[in-house]
């Protein structure tokens, strides 16, 4: 039977996959584009896949500005509109994972978005780029994968923007969806899914402008009230909090959180690194009864950076604390 070739754009933006030793400096750093990556995937020939390549930019992927990703996703919208059956982005992992979530909010096409990139650089032993890219690939160009909205192709894995973290700094298995897995994983060049997409998928437009600031800090042990007193004067338009287990500050913290939250929104996450935040638990100060009381919003089951992610997509929409407030919970219990 005739099979129609599909055609995936790949998009690069730096990252460990793109380094090189760069002129004699001491380690890596970005210097390939799509060009040098899509040569460097074995099989890539036997697929019946024509890619569109672009360099977008060669950053380590700590330096990526909002600006960056929006020139990103506006760039990946034109190639679906151009006809492209799915889209890969790639990209350092240290922020793969606030990337991904970020691009899921505004990404309103069936066709795949799949972020990857890769824990060992092409001149190191068992460099991992080839084969993510080559999965990504694979994932972007499949009909099974439509619907989930952007997507992390590592090590054969596929996971939702929504849950997927980097859980280590240098293993090649270091991303995973914790509780709830892969979405589907890849073997012998065939995807088996897992999980169907959630239907309903709630998309921003993108923002003509994303000044508003918002600020994410984790609550430790015995710290100093004096950043959570300061905030209100430091120009942020809202706060997360990663706070202790199912979301909770001490008594100290929560004594000065009156102020920032008649003046922003507040959300209050965990710092644990999986599970949900509790409604009705704990009744003591600081606890998330009181603290929901004094009108701070939890975050459920959303990690924290990710939290801080939707908190900036919302001021940026120009949402009222209503409807940061349904949002949020909307997010934090999907
Ligand atoms: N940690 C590197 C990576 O895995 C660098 C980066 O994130 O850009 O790609």
């Amino acid at each position: 039977m005739f099979k129609r070739t599909s055609v995936v754009a790949i998009g690069t933006l730096g990252g460990t996959i793109t380094m090189t030793s760069n002129q004699g400096a001491a380690g890596v750093s970005s210097t390939l584009g799509a060009e040098d990556l899509a040569q460097s995937i074995p099989g890539l020939a036997n697929l019946n896949i024509k890619l569109t390549l672009k360099t977008l930019a060669n950053l380590a992927s700590g330096s990526i500005r909002f600006e960056t990703l929006f020139n990103a996703l506006r760039w990946a919208k034109q190639q679906v509109e151009d006809g492209a059956d799915g889209v890969v982005l790639v990209q350092g992992t240290d922020t793969l994972e606030e990337s991904a979530f970020l691009m899921h909010l505004y990404w309103p096409y069936p066709q795949p978005l799949v972020l990857t990139g890769a824990m060992r650089s092409p001149s190191e032993a068992g460099a991992d780029g080839p084969a993510n890219l080559l999965a990504a690939i694979e994932t972007a160009a499949s009909p099974a994968m439509q619907n989930y909205g952007a997507l992390v192709v590592m090590g054969d894995e596929v996971h939702q923007a929504r849950y997927v973290k980097k859980l280590h700094t240098t293993s090649v298995g270091a991303f995973a969806s914790l509780i709830i897995g892969p979405v589907a994983y890849l073997q012998e060049n065939q995807l088996i899914v897992y999980r169907l997409p959630s239907p309903n998928r709630f998309v921003f437009d993108i923002p003509d402008q994303f000044t508003a600031q918002t600020l994410l800090i984790e609550t430790t042990l015995d710290e100093s009230v004096a950043l959570y007193q300061a905030i209100p004067d430091l120009g942020y338009q809202g706060l997360v909090i990663a706070g202790y287990g199912s979301g909770h500050v001490s008594e100290k913290v929560r004594d000065v959180l009156t102020p920032i939250v008649a003046k922003m929104p507040v959300i209050m996450a965990s710092r644990t690194g999986a599970g949900s935040t509790t409604k009705a638990v704990y009744g003591y100060k600081g606890g998330e009864i009181d603290l929901q009381a004094m009108g701070i919003m939890m975050a459920g089951g959303l990690c924290p950076r990710k939290t801080r992610l939707l908190l900036n997509a919302l001021l940026w929409s120009g949402a009222t604390r209503l409807e940061i407030q349904q949002r949020v919970k909307q997010f934090g219990e999907g």
